[in-house]
């Protein structure tokens, strides 16, 4: 197991604490202290995404933070739809996870003339204006592209030749763009080969109808490398369908680390999983209470994340959370 990467990577901003006024004025909260949240959700397309919406529900219920909730079924013009209404609604605080990295100054910067900040979770956004935003939560996703091809690296030591297909998350989506990065990075100059890539939308259903095609398309498939466990366990059922072993014949790296993809690990459908924290929601209401009272949040603040090998998935499995 790679030791535990906790960090908090504090890039703290130089200029002055943020002072949260609404356009009136007012130092953010309603009137007997309660905050307001707008919560724009990419969707509930894996069993990642509905543990991270488990736990920011149950955070803000915990936290006594007012949380209106929107699922933007993975479309981001329903998230913009979202934050506008919440600028309309005047909330305290606005939080969402952009399904694609661009496309969001406008939106970003009405919510900033309306005085409301912002916080991005889970996944980022490429834009020039870093004040839009007021911190990024959530992971490095370049490091977890690392980490699954650090270990292919490593088991294939001595190998002439190793063949991957690669299940990539939905596209301009910061994970994947992020993981295909890290992998790409860390297998330079080895045995190492990509032979195709495609997206299938970190959806299972998108894991599998892709890993058909590539099935139909290449017979000398050794490694699957998908950008989360959803595709990765789709992909396990049409290598099955297709009369193969997974985690035998064709080996399979996953990202996510959810208790399905464990379970599958644990049987030896999947040889590797590099963990992806959903568990952001205490962390996010912490934020966004500093925020609204005006305090200095650090730009960005990574979450505790692991990896695990098919040993160390049985172990942990009886109490996992998600
Ligand atoms: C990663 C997250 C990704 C997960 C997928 O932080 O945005 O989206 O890896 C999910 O399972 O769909």
């Amino acid at each position: 197991m790679f030791r535990k990467w906790v960090t908090v990577a504090a890039a703290v901003t130089l200029f002055g604490a943020l002072t949260a006024c609404g356009s009136d004025g007012s130092s953010g909260g309603g009137d007997d202290g309660t905050i307001t949240m707008g919560f724009a959700q990419v969707g509930a397309e894996s069993g990642w995404r509905t543990a991270n919406t488990k736990s920011i529900q149950e955070a803000a219920e915990k936290a006594g933070i007012e949380l209106k909730f929107s699922d933007a079924q993975q479309k981001q013009e329903n998230q913009i739809k979202a934050i506008r209404s919440f600028i309309q609604q005047r909330v305290d605080v606005i939080a969402f996870s952009p399904v694609v990295e661009t496309g969001w100054d406008t939106v970003l910067l009405e919510a900033k003339r309306a005085g409301i900040p912002v916080i991005l979770t889970d996944r980022a956004i490429d834009s020039e204006d870093e004040s839009l935003y007021e911190t990024f939560l959530g992971s490095d996703f370049i490091e977890e592209g690392r980490k699954a091809g650090q270990w292919l690296v490593e088991e294939s030591e001595g190998e002439s030749e190793v063949r991957v297909v690669e299940l990539e998350g939905t596209t301009g989506a910061a994970p994947a763009i992020d993981r295909h990065t890290g992998f790409v990075e860390a297998i330079e100059g080895t045995n190492i080969e990509i032979i195709a890539s495609q997206t299938g939308d970190f959806t299972r259903s998108g894991g599998k109808q892709v890993m058909e095609a590539f099935l139909k398309a290449h017979d000398d498939i050794d490694v699957v490398y998908s950008h989360n466990d959803d595709m990765g366990l789709g992909a396990i059922e049409a290598i099955e369908a297709a009369g193969k072993k997974p985690g035998e014949d064709i080996k399979i790296i996953t990202v996510d680390a959810v208790r399905d993809g464990m379970q599958a690990l644990a049987d030896g459908k999947i040889n590797f999983i590099v963990e992806c924290n959903p568990l952001l929601g205490d962390q996010l209401m912490e934020l966004a209470k500093k925020i609204v009272a005006g305090e200095e949040v650090p730009k960005r603040v990574l979450v505790e994340e692991d990896t695990f090998t098919r040993e160390e998935a049985a172990e942990v499995l009886p109490d996992r959370q998600y």
